[in-house]
């Protein structure tokens, strides 16, 4: 795990630990051992720490955190390096992260190769750095950068860490054979100044200011969040005491981090976001074994906002787009509208002028898709409706390369009904954006019964090209993302029952939702769900009242219609769940007595008795519900595993990571107390069929032996 080989009189350290040389135990015994052996050694005057492969070590090893650990601890490895007789350089590449860069800060000096960079993410994943990171690095670089680094986990480049004095010397070429050129010119230097141990804070008596400044900003930035947090006491720390005890107030901030619920689950989320990109189909196709298709050219159907935003995806990552809308205006103006937010960009610094040109250039614009037929895939994002896209998916069957993929960005329709009108249902899938498509990071790739290895692999393979999230969902009604959030009916209900609707957004956003499920609602506007309440009535020959209270024998609530009624849109139109300041131009919900009024009398009309309604049972009855539908969706294969759930809440609804979603959340709670409060819920509510328990979960909570244990219960603490 660490070679040793001396060569002119250098003792060289290689890291040897792919795929990123985290510092798990045998790499730090390696080190340890490495350090005092050529210590020892007359014959080596300096020592090299060096990573094979693409990095200098990235951090401590991650996997490593949810197991009993074992010494030598990193802290231990640093202070033999520090206190060696002998010179230590660390030669860093790649990304010199976390314990990689503690270990280059206990080390007398530090050459960065030109495309290096350093950073400390641990903040990402609910911790500090913990082996002295935070009392180092303010040493080097003074409070205010180290403050900024340190709890918004940024990597800095090899240039600019050499600006802030992490690095002492930026090189290009051989890394090794300029850091020992290096190392020859400062052989023989007295190594006490080198020490980071035995410098100050330089700008330690501003400590207080710094942090105050810091706190206030970090409150308001990361709302609910610890660590940021506990990284700036550390920090103060460094500043205000003797570096041993700044060293062991790090030392028990880190293991309060480490012991509490948020790394868990930000821990969890790092290893969940890489699982949910690798998938296995019922047949056996896996992503190790499937090779996806080369996408060289796409076609989007449909240029409304969703059309758009795709076509920006795709035009960013360098795939010419042929964008097809009939109606020329709305063409002309989507195309103009793609202009303005790519100009957005560019403002933002997010692009260069060159590039968006560049991406303009490989867009055009067609009025009929009998200009696709040479398109590697063609995205089709019209209106939500079944015989519409049929009849789109009949004529691209037509037009198109038999090699071309097929997909649909529906959001619930089954693809298996879309593929069925075409000759090639293995070529067709789901490939459902999020909006707006160009920020959101998820998507949730969708196949049928029919749709091949290969298209899969393709399209999760697209996914990551174009910087998002994949997760792979089987087709069903809504999919993982829609037909799991029970949130807005849980919600609605509740309203009906006693609680208002402000009442329910403080407390989701007091749990982490950015935005409580109303205030979504208006801005999204209430006519959306309106319509899809009506196309479903009418499915189903049923005429919508104000009155309706059950649909098909399941329980209804008739509130968004009556708003609905009223005209009350949401943000649009000034009004919805919440009343808005349009003659100012503002955004922010006002509670509207109108609405509350409007609520006490349907439920006078329908004779609900209201009651007062805890924070606890709005939690409980809009997770709760979410998490029993969670379970279905694995029961029937949907998802493959929990992490995939996970990564979909976190991407696409924006639920809290350092709640790791509502699986693992729910794993949190206890998985047997969510049952039973699932089964009181569904004796209480028994005209809820999302009421009805999940078999996996009884079974996960009566025999968890039978149930294979994978990553996602690894990293639970409360077990069942
Ligand atoms: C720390 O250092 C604490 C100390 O301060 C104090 C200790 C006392 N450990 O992301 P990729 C795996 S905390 C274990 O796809 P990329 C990863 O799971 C740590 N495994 O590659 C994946 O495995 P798989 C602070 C790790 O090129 C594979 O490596 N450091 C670790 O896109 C490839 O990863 C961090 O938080 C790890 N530390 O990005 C850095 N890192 O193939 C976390 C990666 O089975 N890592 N793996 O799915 C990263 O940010 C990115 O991995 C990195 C490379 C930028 C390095």
């Amino acid at each position: 795990m660490v070679d040793y080989r001396v060569e002119d009189q250098f003792a060289i350290l290689e890291i040897n630990n792919p795929p990123v040389n985290a510092l798990s135990l045998h790499v730090r015994e390696g080190l340890l051992n490495g350090v005092l052996r050529a210590s020892a050694d007359n014959n080596v005057k300096a020592i090299i720490l060096i990573g094979k492969g693409k990095t200098f070590p990235s951090g401590a090893d991650i996997k490593e955190f949810s197991r009993p650990g074992k010494a030598p601890w990193l802290p231990e490895v640093g202070h033999t390096i520090e206190s060696s007789n002998k010179p230590v350089f660390s030669a860093l590449h790649g990304t010199a992260l976390g314990g990689g860069l503690e270990i280059a800060l206990f080390s007398h000096y530090r050459i960065a190769e030109k495309t290096a960079k350093v950073g400390f993410p641990e903040v990402h994943l609910g911790l500090l750095p913990g082996a002295e990171g935070t009392i180092r690095l303010p040493r080097l670089t003074g409070l205010v950068i180290a403050m900024e680094m340190i709890t918004s986990g940024r990597q800095v480049s090899a240039k600019e860490a050499l600006k802030f004095g992490i690095v002492d010397k930026v090189v290009e070429g051989n890394l090794l054979k300029e850091t020992k050129a290096f190392a020859k010119s400062v052989l023989g230097q007295p190594l006490e100044p080198r020490k980071l141990s035995l410098c100050g804070v330089k700008d330690a008596d501003q400590v207080d200011k710094y942090y105050e400044a810091a706190l206030k900003e970090l409150l308001k930035k990361y709302r609910g969040v610890i660590a940021p947090v506990s990284c700036l006491k550390s920090i103060r720390g460094s500043a205000q005491l003797p570096y041993k005890e700044a060293a062991e107030l790090e030392r028990t901030l880190f293991s309060e981090l480490m012991s509490g619920a948020q790394s868990a689950a930000l821990r969890y989320s790092f290893f969940a976001e890489r699982a949910a990109s690798r998938w296995n189909l019922p047949n056996g196709a896996s992503s190790a074994n499937s090779k996806p298709l080369t996408i060289k050219s796409a076609a989007v159907i449909g240029a409304g906002t969703m059309g758009s935003g795709i076509a920006i995806c795709l035009i960013r990552s360098g795939i010419p787009v042929i964008l097809v809308e009939q109606n020329e205006k709305m063409l002309e103006n989507a195309l103009r509208n793609i202009g303005y937010i790519l100009q957005g960009s560019v403002k933002l610094g997010r692009m260069t002028v060159d590039q968006r040109s560049d991406c303009l250039r490989i867009l055009q614009g067609a009025a009929s898709i009998e200009k696709l037929k040479d398109v590697d895939i063609v995205i089709e994002a019209v209106y939500e409706n079944l015989k519409l896209k049929q009849e789109i998916f009949e004529k691209l069957d037509k037009i198109c390369k038999p090699t071309a993929l097929l997909c649909s960005n529906t959001s619930t329709l089954d693809i298996d009904l879309i593929a069925s009108v075409t000759s090639k249902p293995d070529r067709v899938a789901g490939t459902h954006f999020f909006a707006p498509a160009y920020i959101m990071k998820l998507l949730e790739n969708i196949y049928g019964s029919k749709t091949s290895p290969i298209t899969v692999a393709t399209i999760m393979d697209l996914g990551k090209k174009i910087g998002k999230i994949s997760v792979l969902s089987k087709t069903c009604d809504g999919f993982i993302a829609n037909r799991m959030n029970k949130i807005g009916t849980e919600a609605a209900f509740l309203v009906e029952e006693g609680a208002l609707p402000h009442d329910i957004d403080q407390v989701l956003e007091d749990f982490g939702m950015p935005m409580g499920v109303f205030k979504v609602s208006d801005l999204s506007g209430i006519d959306i769900g309106w319509s899809i309440r009506q196309e479903m009535a009418k499915k189903q020959g049923i005429t919508l009242t104000l009155e309706t209270h059950y649909v098909s024998g399941e329980r209804y609530s008739s509130l968004a219609d009556r708003l609905y009624n009223l005209g009350r849109l949401g943000l649009k139109t000034g009004k919805g769940w919440y009343r808005y300041n349009n003659a100012s131009n503002s955004r922010k919900p006002i509670i509207d007595p109108d609405v509350t009024d409007m609520i006490l009398n349907h439920c006078e009309k329908l004779r609900i008795k209201r009651r007062q309604i805890s924070p606890q049972e709005i939690i409980e009855r809009c997770l709760y519900a979410t998490v029993n539908e969670g379970f279905k969706i694995l029961e029937e294969g949907v998802a493959e595993k929990p992490e995939d759930i996970d990564i979909v809440w976190q991407y696409g609804f924006s639920f809290p990571r350092y709640r790791g979603g509502p699986m693992f959340y729910a794993s949190q709670v206890g998985l047997k107390k969510v049952y039973e409060r699932i089964c009181y819920y569904h004796e209480s509510f028994p005209y809820s069929k999302h009421w009805l328990p999940s078999d996996l979960l009884k079974k996960l909570v009566s025999h968890p032996n039978e149930v294979p244990i994978n990553l996602w219960m690894n990293y639970t603490n409360s077990k069942l």
